[in-house]
């Protein structure tokens, strides 16, 4: 709860039976004992459900209880048995809910009828779906050009609902469709398809495990992000893997791990988990990696070509000269500075890279929310390819994703820039013209918004406002909308930062049975590592007026196409079975999904990892020459990121404590070096205003207390969406346009007591 603030020393391990058993009794306090129980029974079972939170595989066998805490959080919070409708919202204006913090608004409970906000209304007030969906119908209709919607979706949405969602978009007339991947791993996606030709990760849950040798872990956190990866982490490390964690903060996680599903893990100190910590600068991995990827060449060079994989180079890959060349031009003291690294942790490192047969390497948000993105996955994929290590067990590239579907989503066509591959299929498929214009991602959308070039904002799950930058900015941006619908299980700010009419649609969530017809209906997700599999929702909703994803894009579908269109609208709302057969001749690799789902999951097919093979413009993997676009951090500023705590998801907030940064009872803190701290003559626990600076002016973040904290010097952390007030829209990474949220400059004011 919050309450006090209380700042203890930062834990050095993570997890473990405790933590679960606290989150299952969270579970039990949110759902009841049976309610609870049957949910996290099935979570990530056959036959019950994909864990709605992060998007890390399921082993093969799984185990009994396949979640960890963070899980089972989120399980219980949309399994809660609370829920609000007309009289909470009778009750609640708009503008006193939005006083509100995000924590208290879902912490309400789950949506439990349409509704509706006009120009006029001060309160939601109910709607039914009908009268909904004709208000949809219109609005869509009375555009003046299809580019003038947005369809937003986050990452929860299964493929069967996204495939429907994109097919709604398309037929409309627009590509307009943003989602959370554009502010998430758009970056990896956009490296790794220019680099190998597969914009998605190229190893296995297995290939970790069992083969790996060498596991590079950079700028993620998994303890609390991905907990069921440090029970992955656990096994290769038993067989004598080696790991490596590179990040500004010494998080709880990549340190020590108390395996909460083994017995010997229960007690004890846990599994050391890295074996070599590089506390990098923020935004210094492209520099680092241009350092060891130098390294390497040079000790090949002395070592007669002896540490990199000569065959491979000349076989499979293109460009190499030209890298090698760049990489002996870069002078090694500038490296050291932007990456704030000594030389020798850096020799260790490379020492270990040359030790191993097989290395995986492993990243998040730590690298993908930076100017450089692009340009660092690149440089990783050159470390990869100097020794050969894509397309062989255990080895390759690993973006490790966030919401559970993420990834899915992507492959079921919700992007701004389908390929004209992708449009063909579905013209072949449907029998209708799609739109090639390409669309709108997260940051032009809130542009074309704010220059009031955007009259229909829908969103598929998520929380826009808040998880996009710039949140004032955003806030206004959205309100300019004409109509805005959220499909959502809990109350958000989103949603009450509303266009000049707004929708609520209330939705099913993953733990929910549906059942159409007597038949149940399934959907199915596709995880970190390309396995897809089928989810079926096992609890009774707690209302009868909730409707699935699935069918509210139909039921939106039917009305504004009508009964007689090219696609089924009907027909596919009201069994998903009809929807995955579509799938399988639009998505390759998806071509008998209902027979191999009966058996199990089943994975995609990837070029890369299958067969060596690169589907590049040249079929080679490219090797590429990067430069770091420097980032100007003025004396007496920091360089802030902002990060998830312990007790959130995103921007659902389940707890106000971050146990394992010992932090309690507030988010309303600023960690910075104890030194920088002293230089700048601030004191800890002192209450400051955050500034940060942009070239389009500065942005003020006042009450934050600061927190002396062991990240790197120069560098700072603040919590997300808290912090994303600082954050500018208009400074996003090259290439990926995912907004800047790992890199802002900022300044600390003391505030006078
Ligand atoms: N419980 C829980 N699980 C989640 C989520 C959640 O909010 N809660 N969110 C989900 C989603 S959508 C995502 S995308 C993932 C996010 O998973 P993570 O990427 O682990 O999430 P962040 O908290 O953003 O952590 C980023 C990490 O990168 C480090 N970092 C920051 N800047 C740099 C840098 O310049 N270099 C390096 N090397 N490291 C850096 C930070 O110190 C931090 O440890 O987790 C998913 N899983
Ligand atoms: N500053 C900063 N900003 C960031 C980040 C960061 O690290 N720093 N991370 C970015 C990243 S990685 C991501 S992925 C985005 C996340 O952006 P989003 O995906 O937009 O945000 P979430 O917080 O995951 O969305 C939570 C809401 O989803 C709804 N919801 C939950 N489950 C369901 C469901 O089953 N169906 C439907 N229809 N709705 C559901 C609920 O109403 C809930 O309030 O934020 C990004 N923003
Ligand atoms: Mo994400």
């Amino acid at each position: 709860m919050r309450g006090r603030r209380h700042v203890e020393s930062p834990a050095d391990d993570a997890a473990g039976l405790a933590a679960v058993a606290r989150s299952a009794s969270i579970t039990f306090r949110e759902a009841g004992v049976v309610r609870g129980g049957r949910a996290l029974l099935a979570v990530n079972q056959r036959g019950g459900f994909e864990c709605p939170s992060c998007a890390w595989p399921d082993p093969d066998p799984r185990h009994r209880a396949e979640f960890c805490e963070e899980g089972a959080k989120a399980v219980a919070w949309e399994a809660t048995r609370r829920s609000i409708g007309s009289v909470f919202f009778a009750a609640h204006s708009i503008d006193a809910l939005l006083q509100h913090d995000d924590h208290w608004l879902e912490s309400q409970g789950r949506i439990a009828e349409p509704l509706i906000a006009e120009p006029d209304d001060d309160h939601y007030r109910p709607i039914t779906w009908d009268d909904a969906y004709d208000r949809i119908a219109g609005a869509l209709g009375d555009l003046e050009d299809p580019d003038q919607a947005v369809f937003y979706t986050s990452g929860r949405t299964s493929n069967e609902a996204a495939f429907l969602y994109q097919l709604l978009a398309r037929r409309l007339g627009t590509n307009n469709l943003p989602d959370c991947s554009n502010m998430c791993h758009e970056s990896s996606g956009v490296a790794l398809t220019q680099t190998l030709g597969v914009g998605k990760g190229s190893v296995s849950l297995e290939d970790i495990a069992s083969y790996a040798d060498l596991i590079v872990l950079v700028g993620q956190n998994p303890g609390t992000n991905h907990p069921r990866m440090l029970t992955t982490l656990e096994r290769a490390k038993d067989r004598g893997a080696r790991i490596v964690a590179i990040n500004p903060l010494p998080e709880a996680g990549l340190r020590r791990f108390r395996n909460p599903q083994r017995v010997r893990g229960i007690v004890g100190r846990g599994t050391p988990i890295a074996d070599l910590f590089l506390p990098v600068r923020v935004g210094g991995d492209l520099a680092l990696f241009q350092w060891v990827n130098r390294t390497l060449v040079e000790r090949d060079e002395r070592s007669g070509g002896r540490v990199l994989d000569h065959e491979f180079i000349d076989r499979y890959c293109s460009g190499f000269a030209e890298a090698a060349a760049h990489w002996r031009r870069l002078d090694p003291t500038n490296l050291a500075e932007q990456c704030g690294l000594d030389e020798h942790l850096v020799r260790r490192f490379v020492d270990l890279v040359v030790a191993a047969r097989a290395v995986t390497l492993c990243w998040a948000m730590g690298i993908t929310q930076h100017r450089n993105a692009v340009p660092t996955i690149r440089e990783f994929v050159n470390f990869l390819l100097l020794r050969g290590n894509l397309g062989r067990p255990g080895a390759g590239a690993c973006p490790v994703r966030g919401h559970s579907n993420v990834q899915g989503d992507r492959t079921m066509g919700i992007t701004h820039r389908p390929t004209e591959e992708f449009l063909a299929r579905l013209e072949d498929e449907f029998g209708v013209t799609m739109p090639r214009r390409p669309g709108l991602d997260v940051v032009e959308a809130i542009k074309a918004m704010e220059e009031g070039r955007i009259r229909f904002f829908m969103g598929m799950g998520g929380n826009f406002v808040l998880a996009a930058p710039d949140t004032k900015r955003t806030a206004r941006a959205l309100s300019r909308c004409d109509l805005t619908v959220h499909v959502a299980t809990k109350l958000n700010r989103t949603h009450l930062q509303r266009g000049r009419t707004s929708l609520l649609l209330p939705a099913l969530a993953r733990s929910d049975r549906d059942e159409i017809d007597g038949v149940q209906q399934a959907v199915t997700v596709e995880d970190s590592m390309g396995v897809i599999h089928l989810s079926t929702g096992r609890l009774t909703p707690v209302s009868p007026l909730l409707r699935s994803e699935v069918a509210i894009v139909a039921g939106i579908g039917e009305r504004l196409f009508g009964r007689d269109d090219a696609i089924p609208w009907r027909e596919l709302g009201r069994d998903t079975r009809r929807i995955r057969e579509r799938i399988g001749r639009v998505v390759p690799g998806f071509a008998g999904a209902e027979e191999k789902l009966a058996a199990g999951s089943f994975v995609f097919p990837h070029p890369v990892r299958d067969e060596r093979r690169f589907p590049t413009s040249d079929g080679r993997a490219h090797f590429t020459v990067n430069e770091a676009v420097a980032l100007d951090v003025p004396p007496g500023h920091l360089l802030l990121q902002t990060v998830r705590a312990h007790g959130q998801f995103n921007t659902t907030i389940y707890d106000y404590d971050d146990e394992y940064r010992g932090i309690r009872g507030d988010r309303h803190v600023v960690f910075v070096h104890p030194d920088d701290l002293y230089d700048l003559g601030i004191t800890p626990g002192q209450r400051v205003t955050v500034t940060s600076i942009w070239t389009d002016g500065e942005r003020r973040l006042p009450g934050m207390v600061v927190v002396p904290y062991p990240t790197a010097r120069g560098c700072a952390a603040a919590y997300f969406p808290e912090a994303n007030v600082l954050v500018p829209l208009t400074s996003t990474a090259l290439e990926s346009n995912t907004p800047t949220s790992k890199s802002v400059v900022v300044r600390l004011e003391p505030e006078s007591a």
